[in-house]
């Protein structure tokens, strides 16, 4: 009596513990337990072997543990037939839980775009600091003493040192390069720029662009052009035609700022490109003998071009977005949009 008391108890726990997913699994439990040969027909075999006296008891437990195969047969059944597609508890059928995937921001976007261009050309990338001394920002630039960019009123002093700025451009990341004396030259500085200016829809005080710089012997103007006409057809397409204005800046000579045809309406005229069906989308020019010399360059040896391109504005027009703020806020119902962005 005893031992069948075990052995009942045994079984009630495999029967709990007995999981099925398919029609087959539930026959196998059925078979084990409650076929001819099964375990519960050979434990009622058991009685006869019970004493006389407790053959009341044992029968009441037999029957207990029948029920309780009984039930688990129903439950096992009922959880695998539902639908063809519900295995146990778990209904397949229904859709997954969303990913919460991340997404790159629209100004890194285009930021990869343009260097990935400059980058099958062979130029290197590289970046420096953002709080910049007046000489790496102004002063190795040829920007003179009285130039307007060199204002408090343009650019961010750093009030603990009014020799410190905040760089206005990443052509200090440049002068580093020249700096360290080994030429040639071909590298690309992407990064974040101040302006001392008022935050609007247009214009923000910090913004971001791409710079370009190459220095060698024998490098020539035709090496620009040819170097942004193939920036331009990758980056806008075969169709596109450019167009050279002549410039200033205070660190090339001869300066050039590049149009492009209005890749919005393609050159008949809309808002973007104020009718004209140009839109400028970078400066450059040859780097001025001043700053080659201000960099322990020989001027008379060496050679150099160099461009500049914001990195918000045909991030604007190429995603749409209609207000440079949105870029700064960092609203994730702004950024979400660039899930699937290249
Ligand atoms: C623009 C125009 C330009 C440069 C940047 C440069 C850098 C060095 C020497 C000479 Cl170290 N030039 N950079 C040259 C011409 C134009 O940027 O519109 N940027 C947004």
């Amino acid at each position: 009596m005893e031992q069948l008391l075990k052995q009942i108890e045994g079984y009630k726990k495999d029967i709990t513990s007995f999981s099925a997913t398919d029609d087959k699994q539930v026959e196998e439990f059925r078979i084990k337990y409650l076929g001819t040969k099964g375990i519960v027909k050979a434990i009622m075999s058991e009685m006869k072997n019970v004493a006389p006296e407790k053959k009341k008891e044992a029968g009441q437990l037999l029957n207990e543990f029948k029920q309780c195969v009984e039930a688990r047969f129903a439950e096992l059944k009922e959880a695998t037939s539902n639908t063809e597609h519900q295995t146990s508890n778990i209904d397949l059928s229904l859709p997954g839980d969303e990913l919460p995937l991340g997404s790159r921001h629209p100004v890194t976007l285009m930021r990869n775009r343009i260097v990935s261009i400059f980058q099958r050309l062979g130029f290197a990338v590289a970046e420096g600091p953002e709080i910049e001394d007046d000489w790496h920002n102004f002063g190795a630039l040829n920007l003179p003493e009285h130039h307007p960019a060199r204002d408090m009123q343009d650019t961010f002093y750093i009030q603990q040192n009014p020799d410190w700025v905040l760089r206005t451009h990443t052509s200090s990341v440049q002068i580093r390069e020249m700096e360290k004396g080994k030429l040639p030259i071909r590298m690309l500085m992407p990064g974040r720029v101040y302006r001392n200016e008022t935050v609007s829809a247009r214009s923000h005080c910090f913004f971001h662009q791409v710079e370009g710089l190459y220095i060698d012997e024998n490098v020539s103007f035709a090496d620009l052009k040819q170097t942004l006409y193939f920036f331009v057809k990758e980056m806008y397409g075969k169709e596109v035609k450019v167009r050279f204005r002549p410039s200033y800046f205070p660190f090339t000579e001869p300066s050039a700022e590049m149009d492009v045809t209005c890749f919005i309406c393609g050159g008949g005229g809309c808002n973007i490109c104020k009718k004209t069906g140009w839109v400028e989308i970078l400066g450059c020019g040859m780097v001025h003998p001043n700053v080659l010399s201000n960099c322990g360059i020989d001027p008379n040896k060496y050679t150099g071009f160099a461009f500049g391109m914001g990195i918000e504005r045909p991030a604007m027009l190429k995603y749409g977005v209609n207000d440079l703020r949105l870029f700064s806020e960092n609203d994730v119902r702004f950024l979400r949009q660039f899930t699937s962005a290249i």
